[in-house]
């Protein structure tokens, strides 16, 4: 009996154990219509109380969309890719520029202010979030 309830504890424990997404303010940079890049930004909360990682997205804008940070070296600034982004339980991870985006690359048609874009956010537990991003001049 005593074995039973302990295993009941651990699968209840796991079971509560879970990331809980929120996508806060994001947007997408207004560029000039001969722009065939731009970027997007948000606020990525996890209420819950396990890790995540966003491991890709997509747009509806851009054929290609990648994970990106960018980096000051040597007084350059550069951008790379990256793998993922981990969200840590109980935190924010903020994407912003001159940081960690998401980099919309072979844009289909020029963004237009007032316009909406569609992300599609993969994430390693929560699955695929999809939101609206507004396109934004700042
Ligand atoms: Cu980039």
């Amino acid at each position: 009996m005593k074995k039973l309830i302990l295993g009941l504890a651990v699968l209840s424990s796991m079971a509560l154990a879970k990331p809980e997404i929120v996508i806060k303010k994001p947007w997408v940079r207004l560029m000039p219509p001969t722009s065939h890049v731009s970027a997007a930004y948000m606020e990525i909360e996890n209420k819950g109380n396990s890790p995540d990682t966003l491991i890709s997205a997509k747009s509806s804008v851009s054929y290609i969309t990648q994970l990106h940070e960018t980096i000051n070296k040597n007084g350059m600034s550069k951008m790379i890719r990256v793998r993922g982004l981990v969200i840590k339980p109980h935190q924010t991870f903020v994407l912003k520029p001159g940081g960690y985006h998401i980099m919309l690359i072979k844009l289909k048609h020029p963004l237009k202010a007032g316009g909406k874009v569609t992300l599609w956010l993969r994430f390693k537990h929560s699955g695929v979030k999809k939101i609206e991003a507004p396109v934004e001049n700042k």
